[in-house]
């Protein structure tokens, strides 16, 4: 692209991608989640480049970019382009402050692998345009345009995680997020002399033509069930297993088990905050067993590869715990394991992975990290 010749950056930022240690899908329920950042990231460049409206975006990594026009922003047939095309459609919701600006991206969060790089493209860019033209959102509008953007652009109806994740994350630390009040609160993450271990399927999904919506409808039905007896509820955030049970009767088996799942995993985030915080590490890697376990068998959001990797490391004592994280069907599953075990384990599991799926293994470690910031 004719602009990377004479492209002088004023503002870099470095927007990461995040695990969640426990409560999958529980966002959209209006329920909790226990994300963090990782180190792994996007990192931006901007320049403003002089023009009222004509922008371009160009990515080293993949080695592919586009143009746009501020005036005639559409949705594009190119997926990537859409979380671009997407905030900045929000952000023009909500200001004209933003005129033509030249943006580079390189990254190393791999894309498809459940650690949501499609939230750190999404936040990086508000971020960085936040800065450069002086718009005035807070963290907050960033999080929030960032998920609307999903909604409108990509046609993902996720719910509000990844991108609280992103912005809001704090190193050294899980966020135990309350998404039906937007509360929050870091709990401190010490797993020594555990590690935080992650295996990459290599099995990619795609969130918006994969089952996700199909689930987020599924739950919508439960939860209309169970108001016939429970007017007064509002989400499955509010349900409780007796009541589930009661409504029982009234339901596809499918949708019980998914509504199942999202009311065990609620309970299992508040009892993974508690053993963080009194560094119950046994009960941590348990928790982790069970909510893949339905993940797996009730919510039906797994994969032959992440199970066989999770079944795989309940033979290893040295493995506290582990399960698939992310939206599902495939990407990575997050392994607790002993600091002086993590290389035999990881020898070990590539193998058997490769002789089962014939596929090459990524595994690497990830720290809580902070989230979107100044490079
Ligand atoms: C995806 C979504 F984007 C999140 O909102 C969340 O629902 C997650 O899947 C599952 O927990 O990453």
């Amino acid at each position: 692209m004719e602009f990377l010749t004479t492209f002088t950056p004023e503002l870099t930022i470095t927007s990461p991608g995040r695990i969640n240690l426990i409560g999958e899908h529980t966002d959209y329920n209006m329920g909790y989640v226990l994300p963090t950042a990782i180190e792994k990231k996007i990192i931006f460049k901007f320049q403003k480049n002089g023009s009222d409206s004509a922008c371009n975006v160009y990515s080293e990594t993949y080695d592919t970019g586009f143009q746009l026009d501020l005036n005639t922003i559409a949705r594009s047939e190119v997926e990537w382009e859409n979380y671009i095309l997407g905030v900045l459609n929000e952000i023009s919701l909500r200001t004209d402050k933003v005129r033509g600006f030249d943006c580079v991206l390189q990254s190393d969060l791999p894309t498809g692998s459940g650690l949501s790089s499609s939230a750190a493209l999404e936040c990086g860019l508000a971020f960085g345009l936040n800065e450069l033209f002086d718009l005035g959102l807070s963290n907050l509008e960033m999080v929030q345009l960032s998920q609307t953007a999903e909604h409108t652009y990509v046609g993902t109806q996720c719910g509000i995680m990844d991108q609280f994740a992103s912005v809001m994350s704090k190193s050294g630390h899980v966020i135990l997020l309350d998404c039906e009040s937007l509360e929050y609160d870091y709990i401190p993450i010490d797993l020594h002399p555990y590690r935080i271990i992650l295996l990459n399927t290599k099995v990619s999904h795609n969130l918006a033509s994969s089952e996700y919506n199909t689930r987020r409808r599924e739950c919508e039905e439960g939860v209309k069930i169970i108001q016939r007896k429970h007017p007064k509820i509002k989400s499955l955030r509010d349900v409780t297993e007796e009541m589930l049970d009661a409504s029982k009767p009234e339901m596809d088996s499918t949708v019980f088990n998914r509504c199942s799942f999202i009311v065990a995993e609620n309970k299992r985030v508040l009892e993974m905050a508690k053993a963080l915080r009194e560094k119950d590490l046994i009960s941590a890697g348990q928790l982790l067993y069970a909510a893949h376990h339905g993940i797996s068998k009730l919510y039906e959001v797994s994969c032959a590869e992440s199970d066989f990797l999770v079944e795989f490391s309940k033979d290893n004592p040295d493995v506290l715990g582990a399960r698939q994280t992310g939206g599902g069907f495939g990407g990575c599953t997050l392994n607790i394991v002993h600091e002086d075990e993590v290389d035999t384990f990881i020898t070990a599991a590539t193998k058997a992975y490769k002789k089962e799926f014939d596929i090459s293994l990524e595994a690497f470690e990830v720290k809580p990290s902070g989230g979107t910031s100044f490079f």
